[in-house]
């Protein structure tokens, strides 16, 4: 089984003004679309994995043959990050705050959503070079902000992210330039709490 491009829980210009529309286009077109195709071809003469799903393949990639280890971490990490980042945004709102039982959890982790946020804003900004933050909920239950360098998933450390920034420059390049923070702060207007809750539960 290839691996494929999933479609976008909305458009391209959805996220406007937050994130607009060309870069929405060449990140899922371009960018998720190569990752994609570069794992399907390191996959295609190992048949023995062709029926693992991504999670699968990044939970235990000690098991996958050296020649395609870090081809799969990278792109398969890459797919991976890019499909949770879509499915966690939705259309801008200004007062966009958590509610129910996410709100319940990070308030449990983090004190507040405030601080939370806070402290997700300084991992983001102080990541060097490229990569991504992610929240992720550990066994057991709890939650814990992760930064990460390159497409290094959290499921390489048996974690599971319910919610992830892209901070690679091709992100947030064209609109915002070297802008990070800008990009960063207006993230929280894009989040879909409901979707990140749906992946926490
Ligand atoms: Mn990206």
């Amino acid at each position: 089984m290839a691996f494929n491009l999933p479609k976008l829980p909305y458009d391209y210009d959805s996220l406007e003004p937050v994130i607009d529309k060309e870069t929405m286009f060449l990140h899922h077109q371009k960018h998720h679309a190569s990752y994609i195709e570069k794992l399907n071809l390191a996959l295609e003469k190992y048949t023995e994995f062709k029926d693992l799903s991504i999670n699968e393949l990044l939970g235990k990639t000690q098991n996958l043959p050296e020649d395609i280890r870090q081809t799969v971490i990278n792109n398969g990490g890459g797919h991976v990050n890019h499909s949770l980042f879509w499915e966690v945004m939705r259309p801008p709102r200004e007062d966009n705050n958590p509610k129910g039982e996410i709100l319940k959890a990070i308030e449990k982790n983090f004190k507040s959503f405030q601080d939370f946020k806070v402290q997700f804003t300084d991992k983001a900004l102080s990541l060097f070079g490229s990569g991504w933050v992610f929240l992720v909920a550990e066994e057991g239950g709890s939650l814990k902000i992760k930064r990460h360098s390159f497409q290094n998933s959290p499921l390489l450390l048996g974690m599971k992210p319910i919610l992830a920034i892209d901070l690679w420059e091709h992100a947030y390049y064209l609109k915002y330039q070297n802008r990070r923070a800008e990009y960063v702060e207006n993230f929280w207007k894009v989040i879909n709490w409901k979707k990140v809750e749906k992946y926490l539960l």
